[in-house]
Protein backbone atom coordinates (compact mmCIF):
# COMPACT_ATOMS: atom_id res chain seq x y z
CA UNK A 1 0.00 0.00 0.00
CA UNK A 2 1.39 3.25 -0.76
CA UNK A 3 2.23 5.70 2.34
CA UNK A 4 -0.28 8.31 2.69
CA UNK A 5 0.58 11.20 4.61
CA UNK A 6 -1.57 11.63 7.84
CA UNK A 7 -0.55 13.51 10.50
CA UNK A 8 -1.46 11.41 13.84
CA UNK A 9 -5.01 12.35 15.18
CA UNK A 10 -3.30 13.67 18.86
CA UNK A 11 -1.03 16.15 17.36
CA UNK A 12 -3.67 17.78 15.68
CA UNK A 13 -5.83 19.97 17.55
CA UNK A 14 -4.33 22.28 19.40
CA UNK A 15 -6.49 21.72 22.49
CA UNK A 16 -5.18 18.28 23.16
CA UNK A 17 -2.43 20.34 24.94
CA UNK A 18 -2.91 20.16 28.33
CA UNK A 19 -3.35 23.76 30.14
CA UNK A 20 -0.47 23.62 31.97
CA UNK A 21 2.18 22.66 29.22
CA UNK A 22 0.43 25.73 26.65
CA UNK A 23 0.55 28.04 29.71
CA UNK A 24 4.10 26.68 29.98
CA UNK A 25 4.62 27.19 26.32
CA UNK A 26 3.37 30.66 25.63
CA UNK A 27 5.29 32.09 28.24
CA UNK A 28 8.86 30.46 26.93
CA UNK A 29 7.38 31.88 23.64
CA UNK A 30 7.02 35.16 24.82
CA UNK A 31 10.64 34.85 26.28
CA UNK A 32 12.25 33.80 23.31
CA UNK A 33 10.50 36.68 21.26
CA UNK A 34 11.95 39.38 24.02
CA UNK A 35 15.05 37.79 24.11
CA UNK A 36 16.53 36.66 21.09
CA UNK A 37 14.48 39.05 18.29
CA UNK A 38 11.69 37.29 15.93
CA UNK A 39 14.02 34.86 13.98
CA UNK A 40 14.30 32.58 16.86
CA UNK A 41 10.88 32.91 18.19
CA UNK A 42 9.64 29.41 17.22
CA UNK A 43 11.46 27.87 19.44
CA UNK A 44 10.84 27.72 23.36
CA UNK A 45 14.00 29.00 25.33
CA UNK A 46 14.43 26.12 28.44
CA UNK A 47 13.27 22.61 28.60
CA UNK A 48 12.70 22.34 32.36
CA UNK A 49 9.04 21.23 33.13
CA UNK A 50 7.15 22.73 36.15
CA UNK A 51 9.30 21.00 39.52
CA UNK A 52 7.63 18.42 40.38
CA UNK A 53 7.97 17.15 44.32
CA UNK A 54 9.31 13.42 44.69
CA UNK A 55 9.89 11.47 47.22
CA UNK A 56 13.17 12.34 48.73
CA UNK A 57 14.69 8.68 48.45
CA UNK A 58 13.80 9.17 44.75
CA UNK A 59 15.18 12.53 44.55
CA UNK A 60 18.44 11.30 45.67
CA UNK A 61 18.97 9.26 42.45
CA UNK A 62 17.71 12.29 40.24
CA UNK A 63 20.57 13.61 38.06
CA UNK A 64 21.96 17.46 37.47
CA UNK A 65 19.60 20.11 35.89
CA UNK A 66 20.10 20.70 32.35
CA UNK A 67 19.37 24.40 31.74
CA UNK A 68 19.29 26.32 28.25
CA UNK A 69 17.94 23.27 26.36
CA UNK A 70 15.87 24.28 23.70
CA UNK A 71 12.75 22.10 23.15
CA UNK A 72 11.84 20.85 20.10
CA UNK A 73 8.83 22.02 18.34
CA UNK A 74 8.06 19.01 16.82
CA UNK A 75 7.75 17.59 19.64
CA UNK A 76 6.01 19.68 22.40
CA UNK A 77 3.14 17.12 23.19
CA UNK A 78 2.37 13.77 22.43
CA UNK A 79 -1.52 14.30 23.05
CA UNK A 80 -1.54 13.02 25.78
CA UNK A 81 0.01 14.30 29.68
CA UNK A 82 3.01 13.95 30.81
CA UNK A 83 3.78 10.80 32.71
CA UNK A 84 4.93 11.87 36.50
CA UNK A 85 8.64 11.24 36.83
CA UNK A 86 7.53 10.28 40.51
CA UNK A 87 6.04 6.73 38.18
CA UNK A 88 8.36 6.51 34.72
CA UNK A 89 11.65 7.03 37.77
CA UNK A 90 10.38 4.47 40.05
CA UNK A 91 8.41 1.48 37.45
CA UNK A 92 11.84 0.90 35.16
CA UNK A 93 13.19 -2.30 33.66
CA UNK A 94 16.69 -2.93 33.58
CA UNK A 95 17.23 -6.31 34.19
CA UNK A 96 21.11 -6.13 34.56
CA UNK A 97 19.60 -5.07 38.18
CA UNK A 98 17.07 -7.31 38.86
CA UNK A 99 13.69 -8.92 37.43
CA UNK A 100 11.72 -6.75 38.97
CA UNK A 101 10.22 -3.34 37.75
CA UNK A 102 11.77 -1.51 41.46
CA UNK A 103 14.93 -2.20 40.67
CA UNK A 104 15.81 2.03 40.82
CA UNK A 105 17.63 1.80 44.08
CA UNK A 106 20.05 -1.33 43.34
CA UNK A 107 20.69 0.40 39.77
CA UNK A 108 22.56 2.93 41.90
CA UNK A 109 25.67 0.84 41.60
CA UNK A 110 25.88 1.36 37.97
CA UNK A 111 29.26 3.62 37.12
CA UNK A 112 28.83 6.06 35.04
CA UNK A 113 31.74 8.38 35.96
CA UNK A 114 34.34 8.11 33.52
CA UNK A 115 32.09 6.70 30.51
CA UNK A 116 33.24 6.88 26.85
CA UNK A 117 31.36 5.11 23.78
CA UNK A 118 33.08 3.43 21.35
CA UNK A 119 31.67 3.91 17.86
CA UNK A 120 33.44 1.53 15.25
CA UNK A 121 33.15 -0.95 12.44
CA UNK A 122 31.71 -0.20 8.77
CA UNK A 123 32.73 3.93 9.37
CA UNK A 124 35.10 6.05 7.64
CA UNK A 125 35.77 7.55 10.80
CA UNK A 126 35.70 5.72 13.93
CA UNK A 127 35.82 7.97 17.17
CA UNK A 128 35.30 7.06 21.03
CA UNK A 129 33.38 9.81 22.93
CA UNK A 130 33.43 11.02 26.88
CA UNK A 131 30.22 12.07 27.73
CA UNK A 132 31.43 15.60 27.14
CA UNK A 133 32.33 14.92 23.18
CA UNK A 134 28.75 14.05 23.17
CA UNK A 135 27.13 16.47 24.77
CA UNK A 136 29.67 19.30 23.98
CA UNK A 137 29.65 18.11 19.86
CA UNK A 138 25.88 17.30 19.40
CA UNK A 139 23.46 19.97 20.01
CA UNK A 140 20.76 19.16 23.06
CA UNK A 141 17.29 19.57 22.46
CA UNK A 142 14.01 18.29 24.53
CA UNK A 143 11.51 15.86 22.96
CA UNK A 144 8.16 14.74 24.75
CA UNK A 145 8.18 11.42 23.41
CA UNK A 146 5.72 8.66 23.60
CA UNK A 147 6.99 5.26 25.03
CA UNK A 148 5.75 1.80 25.02
CA UNK A 149 6.75 -0.92 26.27
CA UNK A 150 6.29 -4.58 24.74
CA UNK A 151 4.36 -5.74 28.07
CA UNK A 152 1.56 -2.87 27.85
CA UNK A 153 2.21 -0.52 29.81
CA UNK A 154 3.24 2.95 28.63
CA UNK A 155 4.24 6.35 28.93
CA UNK A 156 4.74 10.13 27.94
CA UNK A 157 8.24 11.52 29.07
CA UNK A 158 10.60 14.61 28.39
CA UNK A 159 13.76 13.33 26.51
CA UNK A 160 16.67 15.77 26.66
CA UNK A 161 19.39 14.65 24.09
CA UNK A 162 20.59 14.79 19.89
CA UNK A 163 19.26 12.60 17.59
CA UNK A 164 20.77 9.37 16.16
CA UNK A 165 21.89 10.98 12.73
CA UNK A 166 23.75 13.17 14.07
CA UNK A 167 26.46 10.92 15.05
CA UNK A 168 26.42 8.85 12.05
CA UNK A 169 26.92 11.81 10.47
CA UNK A 170 30.30 12.40 12.02
CA UNK A 171 31.49 8.69 12.23
CA UNK A 172 30.32 8.35 8.12
CA UNK A 173 29.00 4.78 7.66
CA UNK A 174 30.10 2.88 4.80
CA UNK A 175 27.89 1.71 2.06
CA UNK A 176 28.74 -1.86 3.22
CA UNK A 177 26.89 -0.66 7.08
CA UNK A 178 23.59 -2.46 6.88
CA UNK A 179 22.67 -2.46 10.56
CA UNK A 180 24.00 -1.05 14.23
CA UNK A 181 24.70 -2.99 16.79
CA UNK A 182 24.61 -1.01 20.43
CA UNK A 183 25.74 -2.57 23.38
CA UNK A 184 25.12 -1.76 26.91
CA UNK A 185 27.59 -1.63 29.98
CA UNK A 186 27.88 -4.79 32.06
CA UNK A 187 29.71 -5.57 34.75
CA UNK A 188 29.07 -9.00 36.45
CA UNK A 189 30.50 -7.53 39.46
CA UNK A 190 28.06 -4.59 39.95
CA UNK A 191 24.73 -6.42 37.56
CA UNK A 192 23.35 -9.20 39.73
CA UNK A 193 20.69 -10.16 36.94
CA UNK A 194 17.63 -11.19 37.34
CA UNK A 195 16.55 -13.44 40.33
CA UNK A 196 14.68 -16.11 38.06
CA UNK A 197 18.19 -15.60 36.03
CA UNK A 198 20.48 -18.03 37.70
CA UNK A 199 19.56 -21.24 35.93
CA UNK A 200 19.64 -19.36 32.68
CA UNK A 201 22.81 -18.67 30.56
CA UNK A 202 21.45 -15.12 29.54
CA UNK A 203 23.24 -13.68 26.91
CA UNK A 204 24.74 -10.33 28.32
CA UNK A 205 25.96 -7.59 27.56
CA UNK A 206 22.34 -6.31 26.62
CA UNK A 207 22.62 -5.78 23.01
CA UNK A 208 19.85 -4.11 20.29
CA UNK A 209 20.13 -3.05 16.91
CA UNK A 210 18.67 -1.11 14.06
CA UNK A 211 18.83 -0.89 10.51
CA UNK A 212 21.13 2.17 9.53
CA UNK A 213 17.66 3.51 7.60
CA UNK A 214 16.14 3.31 11.15
CA UNK A 215 18.63 4.52 12.60
CA UNK A 216 18.81 7.78 10.36
CA UNK A 217 15.33 8.43 10.99
CA UNK A 218 14.35 11.97 12.68
CA UNK A 219 13.04 10.19 15.42
CA UNK A 220 15.59 7.87 16.62
CA UNK A 221 17.25 9.61 19.81
CA UNK A 222 20.20 9.28 22.19
CA UNK A 223 18.90 10.13 25.48
CA UNK A 224 21.59 11.96 28.06
CA UNK A 225 18.24 13.58 30.37
CA UNK A 226 14.96 13.24 31.00
CA UNK A 227 12.57 15.70 33.47
CA UNK A 228 15.14 18.55 32.74
CA UNK A 229 18.17 16.90 34.32
CA UNK A 230 20.46 14.47 33.39
CA UNK A 231 19.63 10.80 33.30
CA UNK A 232 18.87 8.80 36.16
CA UNK A 233 20.81 5.56 36.36
CA UNK A 234 17.47 3.28 36.36
CA UNK A 235 16.63 5.34 33.40
CA UNK A 236 20.13 3.74 31.56
CA UNK A 237 22.42 7.00 32.72
CA UNK A 238 24.53 8.49 31.04
CA UNK A 239 23.21 7.88 27.45
CA UNK A 240 20.55 5.44 26.31
CA UNK A 241 18.49 4.78 23.28
CA UNK A 242 14.97 6.26 22.23
CA UNK A 243 13.40 4.76 19.24
CA UNK A 244 9.90 5.59 20.33
CA UNK A 245 7.85 3.77 17.35
CA UNK A 246 9.22 0.33 18.28
CA UNK A 247 8.59 -1.79 22.26
CA UNK A 248 10.50 -0.36 24.80
CA UNK A 249 13.32 -3.63 24.55
CA UNK A 250 14.67 -1.57 21.44
CA UNK A 251 16.08 1.09 23.51
CA UNK A 252 18.91 -0.24 25.34
CA UNK A 253 20.10 1.94 28.13
CA UNK A 254 23.68 2.70 29.15
CA UNK A 255 25.54 2.55 26.15
CA UNK A 256 29.46 1.98 25.65
CA UNK A 257 29.50 0.58 22.11
CA UNK A 258 28.03 1.21 18.63
CA UNK A 259 28.98 -0.80 15.49
CA UNK A 260 28.05 -0.54 11.89
CA UNK A 261 27.77 -3.70 10.71
CA UNK A 262 26.82 -5.55 7.32
CA UNK A 263 24.46 -8.24 9.08
CA UNK A 264 21.67 -8.21 11.42
CA UNK A 265 23.36 -8.52 14.93
CA UNK A 266 21.99 -11.22 17.09
CA UNK A 267 20.27 -9.39 19.69
CA UNK A 268 19.61 -9.91 23.72
CA UNK A 269 15.81 -10.32 23.74
CA UNK A 270 15.68 -11.74 20.27
CA UNK A 271 18.40 -14.36 21.48
CA UNK A 272 16.64 -15.69 24.72
CA UNK A 273 12.64 -16.10 22.65
CA UNK A 274 13.03 -15.06 19.21
CA UNK A 275 9.19 -15.36 19.31
CA UNK A 276 8.64 -13.37 21.74
CA UNK A 277 11.09 -10.59 20.59
CA UNK A 278 11.27 -9.96 16.82
CA UNK A 279 14.38 -7.69 15.91
CA UNK A 280 11.75 -5.45 14.38
CA UNK A 281 9.65 -5.15 17.24
CA UNK A 282 7.41 -1.39 16.19
CA UNK A 283 3.78 -0.56 18.19
CA UNK A 284 1.72 -2.79 16.38
CA UNK A 285 -1.72 -3.26 17.75
CA UNK A 286 -2.87 -6.28 15.40
CA UNK A 287 0.07 -7.92 15.86
CA UNK A 288 -0.10 -9.77 19.29
CA UNK A 289 2.44 -10.95 21.81
CA UNK A 290 2.04 -14.52 23.13
CA UNK A 291 1.66 -13.60 26.19
CA UNK A 292 0.20 -9.87 25.95
CA UNK A 293 -2.41 -9.07 23.04
CA UNK A 294 -1.19 -5.72 21.70
CA UNK A 295 -4.47 -4.00 21.06
CA UNK A 296 -4.33 -2.21 24.44
CA UNK A 297 -2.33 -0.30 26.90
CA UNK A 298 -2.30 1.13 30.14
CA UNK A 299 -0.48 4.53 30.83
CA UNK A 300 1.76 5.12 34.11
CA UNK A 301 0.25 7.18 36.49
CA UNK A 302 -2.03 7.92 39.52
CA UNK A 303 -4.36 5.42 41.12
CA UNK A 304 -2.73 2.45 38.44
CA UNK A 305 -2.53 -0.83 39.67
CA UNK A 306 0.62 -1.69 38.33
CA UNK A 307 -1.30 -5.17 37.15
CA UNK A 308 -4.45 -3.21 35.73
CA UNK A 309 -5.82 -3.62 32.71
CA UNK A 310 -5.41 -2.07 30.06
CA UNK A 311 -7.72 0.28 28.63
CA UNK A 312 -6.30 2.62 26.36
CA UNK A 313 -6.28 1.88 22.34
CA UNK A 314 -2.96 1.34 21.34
CA UNK A 315 -1.58 3.26 17.92
CA UNK A 316 0.11 1.84 15.38
CA UNK A 317 3.78 2.61 15.41
CA UNK A 318 2.93 4.53 18.60
CA UNK A 319 1.25 7.37 17.13
CA UNK A 320 4.61 8.10 14.85
CA UNK A 321 3.28 6.73 11.20
CA UNK A 322 3.84 10.12 10.00
CA UNK A 323 7.41 9.89 10.81
CA UNK A 324 8.27 5.97 9.97
CA UNK A 325 5.38 4.35 7.96
CA UNK A 326 7.47 4.61 4.69
CA UNK A 327 10.40 2.89 5.98
CA UNK A 328 8.19 -0.97 6.10
CA UNK A 329 6.25 -0.72 2.95
N1 LIG B 1 20.53 -2.42 29.08
C1 LIG B 1 19.20 -2.55 29.17
N2 LIG B 1 18.42 -1.73 28.42
C2 LIG B 1 17.07 -1.84 28.49
C3 LIG B 1 16.45 -2.84 29.28
C4 LIG B 1 17.30 -3.69 30.05
O1 LIG B 1 16.85 -4.57 30.78
N3 LIG B 1 18.66 -3.50 29.97
N4 LIG B 1 15.07 -2.96 29.30
C5 LIG B 1 14.36 -2.44 28.15
C6 LIG B 1 12.92 -2.42 28.31
S1 LIG B 1 12.12 -3.91 28.24
C7 LIG B 1 12.21 -1.26 28.47
S2 LIG B 1 10.52 -1.24 28.48
C8 LIG B 1 12.91 0.03 28.64
C9 LIG B 1 12.45 0.67 29.94
O2 LIG B 1 12.97 1.97 30.04
P1 LIG B 1 12.69 2.83 31.36
O3 LIG B 1 12.95 1.93 32.52
O4 LIG B 1 13.64 3.98 31.28
O5 LIG B 1 11.26 3.23 31.31
O6 LIG B 1 14.34 -0.11 28.68
C10 LIG B 1 14.85 -1.04 27.76
N5 LIG B 1 16.30 -0.98 27.77
MO1 LIG C 1 9.87 -3.40 27.89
Amino acid sequence: MPFIHTPPSWQLPEKLITPELAFMNRRRFMKALIGAGAGAATVGLTACQPPEAVDPELEKTLGQPLSGIERNPNFLNAGRDLTKQTYASRYNNFYEYGGTKTIWPIAQNLPTDPWTVEVSGLVKNPQTYDLDDLTQRFPLEERIYRFRCVEAWAMVVPWIGFPMKRLMEAVEPTSQAKFVRFTSFYDAEVCPGPAWGFALNLPWPYVEGLTVEEMANDLAFFAVGIYGRTLPKQHGAPIRMVVPWKYGFKGAKSIVKIEFVAEQPATYWNTISPNEYAFEANVEPEVPHPRWSQSKERLLGEGTNPYAWETQPTVIYNGYGEYVASLYT
